[in-house]
């Protein structure tokens, strides 16, 4: 591949969204090809598997939902991240593997080795270079999500819930340190995209 992969973790209301349109308007300025995209989402039939995800109303089997996520990532690496990437760009992804890991594997309860194996057998082996986690505590990121728009079906889990997210994206920074790079996203968004720069000049 003759991109670069970077992709962007952490609970709602980190900053991702907002990180990623700053970091893609610099490299843009500075004449790099970048494609922005998220999970779930990016393709069509992705775009309606997130409104299945987020806007369904009544149970959901934790596994179902673990497979639409992962449904919708074959379908973004087929159509999206895999041909930018051998045309060279970086692509900036809000959420992918880690995300599946944090929420699906250690707050659902699937667990997180099992469902790494089963991300690293959809995602055919493809690993981000440089992974940022915005690290906040889950109580401050939901304030300022709520700013923005209503609550979706995962968002309006309990605050336990949301506590073994950050956990386990702990862990998975701690356990992979050279990959995820932790950023304190309780800092000022200039602080936050000025460090988030400095790590993503390190690989581009
Ligand atoms: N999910 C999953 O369970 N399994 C998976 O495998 C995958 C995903 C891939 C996706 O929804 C949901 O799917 C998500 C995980 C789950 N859970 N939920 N719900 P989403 O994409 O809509 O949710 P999100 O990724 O959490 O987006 P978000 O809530 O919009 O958060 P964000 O993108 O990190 O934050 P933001 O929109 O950039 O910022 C939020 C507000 O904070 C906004 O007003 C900003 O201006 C403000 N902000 C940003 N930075 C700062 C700083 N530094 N200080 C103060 N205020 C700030």
């Amino acid at each position: 591949m003759r991109g670069k992969f970077i992709t962007f973790e952490g609970g709602e209301g980190a900053g991702k969204t907002t990180l990623i349109e700053e970091i893609a308007r610099q490299l843009t300025q500075e004449g790099r090809p970048v494609l922005k995209t998220r999970e779930p989402g990016g393709t069509k039939l992705g775009e309606q598997i997130r409104t299945m995800l987020l806007q369904h109303t009544g149970p959901v089997s934790p596994y179902a939902e673990f497979s639409l996520f992962l449904a919708s990532r074959a379908q973004h690496i087929l159509e999206v991240i895999g041909p930018a990437l051998e045309s060279g760009k970086i692509v900036l992804c809000d959420r992918f593997n880690d995300s599946s890991i944090a929420y699906q594997g250690a707050a659902r309860g699937l667990g997180m080795e099992q469902v790494g194996a089963f991300c690293k057998f959809i995602s055919q082996g493809l690993e981000p270079e440089l992974t940022l986690y915005l690290d906040l505590d889950p109580r401050v990121g939901l304030l300022r999500a709520a700013k923005d728009r209503k609550q979706d079906r995962i968002e309006a889990e309990t605050i336990a819930f949301h506590e073994k997210i950050r956990e386990a994206f702990l862990a998975i920074h701690k356990a992979d340190p050279r990959r995820v790079c932790l950023i304190d996203a309780s800092m000022p968004f200039p602080k936050v995209f000025e460090e988030a720069m400095k790590r993503i000049a390190q690989h581009v």
